[in-house]
């Protein structure tokens, strides 16, 4: 599975917001999900970034997760030039500490949606399950996956919480 054509990509905005990003990453190989990692930039390589939206559905590809800090449109101008679902995580990239990110992202004019996650690694994490959770439509191996991944979730908060009680009782 992991040498098979990727049906997720990654786009982020600098290498520098690959320290958030990597959480996407962690999740999409963590389900077996073939992935594609790029960087690329709306103001900086405006035409790299918009042909690679445009032929992305050809290329196989059947989501993108955008990552951006600053007056972050990346995710809006890729959904501009792709009908594929475009999921994005703002980044805390400036003294907005991602505030700018987010509401450059959230605050897309209807017509072109993009899917806005929470800022920095929490919503990086989310947007690989988000992607993961759609590509389960049509997958039942990877519905089953996040069935596991939730009873996982339970069972390490029932752990914690049994661990706090026992300490609790100490005091
Ligand atoms: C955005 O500007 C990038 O997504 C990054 O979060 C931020 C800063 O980029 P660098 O100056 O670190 O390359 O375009």
């Amino acid at each position: 599975m992991p040498h098979s054509k990727p049906v997720v990509a990654v786009i982020m905005g600098s290498d520098s917001d690959f320290d958030i990003m990597k959480e996407s990453v962690k999740i999409l190989k963590q389900f077996n999900v073939p992935v594609n990692v790029q960087v690329s930039s709306a103001h900086r390589t405006p035409e790299r970034t918009a042909a690679f939206a445009s032929s992305a559905r050809e290329q196989g590809f059947q989501t993108i997760i955008v990552g951006a800090g600053a007056a972050a449109h990346l995710a809006g101008v890729i959904a501009a030039h792709t009908t594929l679902p475009v999921i994005a995580v703002p980044i805390d990239a400036t003294s907005m500490r991602g505030l700018d990110a987010l509401l450059s992202t959230v605050q897309m004019p209807g017509g072109i949606p993009v899917a806005t996650m929470a800022i920095g690694k929490a919503g990086a994490k989310n947007a690989a399950l988000f992607a993961v959770e759609l590509l389960s439509l049509t997958d039942s191996t990877l519905k089953d996956a996040l069935d596991r991944y939730r009873a996982d979730s339970q069972a390490s908060v029932q752990k914690k919480s049994d661990a706090i009680a026992k300490e609790a009782e100490q005091i």
